[in-house]
């Protein structure tokens, strides 16, 4: 098999568990992890790393033709609440990072690549439910901002240069085994760890934000069903929506006390509920689900039982 599959930033929140299940499906020595730092153990003992700057272009092409790597996951990027307090660096890094994989897909260098969007396309003026693929998207934040310029850089390279390149708007991402880092929706991860640890959160949302939000296994599926799906299922080359649960914190709170009855949360809305205002509370994703089969798998209650299973041991 001619397949051989790089991962950037293959040591962050999306990207262990991708690596791991990209593991699983190929030949190990194939799948090709790399991140600025290293990853943690089984990361790294579980298959080749390379220590890789992804705004970096010499460094990945050398990577990139070292290990004849025919697929790029770029998943390297800094989320919504630290790209406002450091809003050149996110841009550079979202964008320049982006750019580099674009270009060593227009050179021929790799044939596939993978690039995650956001519901942080969207903004305060875009429609709240049921948000459509197309409609308005003007998004008030840094990381938004790049999100959405990156979508039409990605449909401008396939129809330019005809780079293969695939995209879905993630929700907030919630998973057991890796801890998100710099975005809106952490809280939908912290909150489990606290209720375990403390009986108590404090949330820096206020009990009425509803947002779109998705178990981690059902994230990994999706970015490995659209990588596989044949080039002519992928008819959107910006970014799919996608979707499977929306929640606020007080639905999640009334989860977990199913399982932990004394759990209690407070409120201090902080910078965050300002951008968690701006976006969507529910995505229409029916033609990710129409052109490649996309259907997601946990409810609230499915994530919040398998939440709580696999971090008590941990407290
Ligand atoms: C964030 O909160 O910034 C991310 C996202 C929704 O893309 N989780």
């Amino acid at each position: 098999m001619k397949k051989r599959i790089l991962i950037i930033g293959a040591c962050g929140q999306i990207g262990t568990e991708l690596t791991a299940k990209l593991r699983e499906l190929y030949p190990a020595h194939k799948v090709i992890a790399s991140d600025i730092v290293e990853g943690d153990k089984e990361l790294m003992k579980g298959g080749p790393f390379e220590l890789l700057d992804a705004t970096n272009y010499s460094a990945i092409e050398d990577v990139v033709i070292r290990h004849e790597i025919t697929d790029v996951y770029l998943m390297a990027a800094m989320l919504s609440a630290t790209g406002e307090k450091f809003p050149m660096k996110a841009w550079n890094l979202n964008m320049n990072s982006l750019f580099n994989v674009l270009n060593l897909a227009k050179e021929k260098k790799i044939e596939k690549i993978f690039w995650p969007s956001s519901i942080a396309v969207f903004g305060p003026t875009t429609p709240k439910t049921h948000t459509p693929q197309r409609t308005v998207m003007e998004p008030s934040t840094v990381y938004g901002i790049s999100k959405q310029t990156g979508e039409r850089w990605c449909e401008y390279y396939f129809h330019k240069y005809g780079v293969d390149v695939r995209s879905v708007r993630y929700p907030g991402l919630i998973s057991y085994k890796t801890l998100p880092g710099g975005g809106t929706t952490d809280y939908a991860v912290d909150i489990y760890h606290k209720a375990l640890k403390h009986k108590k959160y404090i949330c820096f949302l206020n009990a009425e934000t509803t947002l779109p939000m998705m178990f981690m296994e059902d994230a990994i599926e999706a970015t490995i069903k659209i990588m596989e799906a044949p080039s002519k299922e992928i008819k959107n080359r910006s970014a799919y929506n996608l979707s499977a649960i929306s929640f606020n914190p007080e639905e999640i709170t009334e989860s977990i006390k199913q399982h932990i009855p004394e759990f209690t949360i407070t409120y201090e809305p902080d910078f965050r509920q300002a951008i968690a205002d701006s976006w969507p509370q529910s995505i229409d994703d029916s033609e990710a689900r129409e052109d490649w089969g996309w259907a997601h798998r946990f409810s609230l209650e499915d994530m919040t039982g398998i939440m709580l299973d696999n971090l008590k041991g941990k407290y």
